[in-house]
């Protein structure tokens, strides 16, 4: 070994770690297989989370067939028969009478893998949900489905705030988010006109809608004064109005409030805090919970779906997979037994902020635990340092979660944390989510999910701008993007420019292996190509590559004409 390499000095690495004890997070590595205490210390190598990681939790083996309702008899695998009289109202009742519904049958249009008839049944299992208000369904819902069989959704979330933002300027955004790919939208105004707002965006949507009812409860009082009758009118209201899905944080328990004392953060959720805060005032248990069953009533009355909401998310990579968040999943899972047995439509709500490397256990745990109900989780964010991209950390997480189990993303936007998003932070927000569930759907093999991006992929081999940039999401972009530098299309980009471009190049290769064109030398073929910029003409010039009076030609057609200018002034000179 070299004087130099002894005397080289050691890099301090300890920063990577933290100091065993003295975070608190700590004691939670070891709660999901793959976590750092169980991979072993530096020096050992990592193993990562896969769907077949060893020890993560197994689907529950019950469905919601397991959960009928009271005088239900099973006549077999996939059917049921009610008592006599009964008048089946919601999707989930529809489904178990053996009924295809006009809604089930739009579906499987808008899922091609899928047939109505295996829509009925993934509706009838509670693997699958179709949040379609009888009352929404008069206006113009477009009914669509969100579980494990069918393509992974996304949520926009928007709503006026005491602060900022109007009614108009909502039913904008909601236009917007659907443009850019939302599902579902979900309006949690907790300001202005909260009535005239919702029934504008409900008047106004092809998606359904969804919104978290405890909002509108408090407004005007003190959350100490809700009581069963306040939520009981509120809900109906709603329900009346055409809201498709509800977020009703009935999980949160006065037993697991203890729980949050040792976190990092407490409790982030808006709908949580509330009603914590309400059975910490009145010693007594979330009433919420305890009408269960009458709040299913209403909402199956004009099928509402239930987005079982979690009030206990982590707000903190250090808070995530804690003995309260785990606590309140578990009476979820009851919550979901309950409904069903009502004959009521449920998804459930999940995190928050989530290490990369515990999303996979997360996502296992919550099909153990509510039998494989549609799990529809807020990012997770993969990193709490990022404010200003938590678009991007949470994409990230929402891409593993969409992967391992969930089945709708609820989009985050850079503004999360931070301020109250404008229109262009929701496309911002929908982007990033159409990326996460479109790989998700991608690394699942959901069948032609991948067709556009092998279309794409031709195109672009084919040097064929044009379809390179139909096929694109945002194909404005892409062309502004590409006409930055270069106002043409050629057989190259600015990136690499001409004679760096292994595209253009393969694309010669091929054509000369395929003997299409048996005088082409690969890479030799001088292209003329109106687009290159005074730098580039330079250096093709330099290599004889480009001849001065294809740059003449160039000139004529008015491209570029300043910057080639001073070429042609070289050129006429040289001669
Ligand atoms: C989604 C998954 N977990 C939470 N969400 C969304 O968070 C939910 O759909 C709704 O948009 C919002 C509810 O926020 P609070 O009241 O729980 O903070
Ligand atoms: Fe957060």
């Amino acid at each position: 070994m070299s004087q130099a390499t002894e005397s080289a000095p050691v890099v301090d690495r300890s920063w990577t770690l933290p100091p065993l004890g003295d975070n608190p997070s700590t004691e939670k590595q070891g709660t999901t297989p793959g976590s750092f205490a169980q991979r072993g210390a530096i020096g050992k190598p990592l193993t990562y989370a896969s769907p077949d990681t060893p020890g993560m939790p197994q689907p529950s083996d019950k469905t919601a067939w397991d959960f009928l309702p009271e005088g239900w008899t099973r006549t077999g695998e996939e059917s049921a028969e009610p008592p006599a009289g009964f008048e089946p109202i919601t999707q989930l009742e529809f489904a178990r009478v053996g009924v295809v519904t006009p809604e089930m049958k739009r579906v499987a249009l808008r899922e091609p893998h899928l047939t109505p008839e295996q829509i009925r049944r993934e509706v009838a299992a509670g693997r699958m949900v179709i949040p379609a208000n009888r009352n929404h369904l008069k206006h113009n819902l477009d009914p669509m489905a969100i579980g494990r069989a069918s393509l992974t959704k996304i949520n926009a979330n928007m709503g006026a705030s005491p602060i900022s933002s109007g009614t108009d300027e909502e039913v904008e955004k909601l236009k917007w988010a659907e443009k850019w790919g939302a599902d579902t939208v979900m309006d949690l105004s907790t300001g202005g006109d909260l009535d005239a707002c919702r029934a504008a965006i409900i008047e106004n949507s092809t998606v359904p809608i969804g919104t978290v009812p405890i909002y509108s409860m408090i407004i005007g009082r003190k959350i100490e004064d809700l009581n069963e009758q306040i939520v009981l009118e509120t809900l109906e209201h709603q329900a009346r109005q055409g809201v498709d899905y509800f977020t009703i944080h009935a999980g949160v328990l006065r037993e697991h409030l203890p729980l949050v004392r040792k976190r990092l953060i407490g409790i982030v959720s808006r709908g949580g805090s509330l009603l914590a805060k309400w059975m910490i005032t009145h010693h007594k248990q979330n009433l919420m919970y305890t009408m269960w069953e009458q709040i299913c009533d209403v909402m199956r009355e004009h099928d509402v779906t239930f987005s079982i909401g979690d009030g206990l998310r982590p707000g903190g990579l250090a808070d995530a997979t804690d003995a309260a968040q785990l606590g309140e999943l578990a009476t979820i899972g009851e919550l979901t037994e309950r409904a069903w047995r009502k004959g009521v439509q449920v998804m459930v709500e999940g995190p928050g902020h989530v290490p990369f490397d515990q999303i996979e256990f997360n996502m296992k745990l919550q099909r153990r635990l509510c039998h494989g109900a549609p799990f529809y989780v807020l990012g997770p964010l993969v990193t709490d340092i990022f404010p200003g991209y938590d678009h991007i950390t949470s994409c990230i997480g929402a891409t593993a979660a969409g992967y391992h189990g969930a089945s709708m993303l609820c989009y985050v936007t850079p503004k999360e944390h931070l301020g109250l998003p404008k229109k262009d932070d929701v496309k911002q927000g929908c982007v990033a989510y159409k990326i996460a569930a479109h790989a998700a759907d991608v690394a699942l093999g959901i069948p032609g999910t991948r067709d556009r991006d092998d279309e794409l992929t031709k195109a672009r081999a084919a040097l064929n701008w044009q379809k390179h940039f139909d096929l694109s999401f945002d194909p404005e972009l892409a062309r502004a993007y590409h006409d930055e530098d270069l106002e043409v299309d050629t057989d190259f980009c600015a990136m690499c420019g001409h004679d760096w471009c292994s595209v253009r190049i393969s694309k010669e290769i091929t054509e000369f292996f395929s003997g299409k064109d048996e005088q082409s030398q690969p890479a030799k073929k001088a292209i003329a190509s109106p687009g290159v910029t005074e730098g580039g003409a330079d250096i093709l010039k330099a290599r004889g590559n480009l001849s001065a009076e294809e740059i003449m030609r160039l000139a004529h057609k008015g491209k570029k004409a300043a910057c080639h200018s001073d070429t042609l002034k070289d050129e006429e000179a040289a001669k």
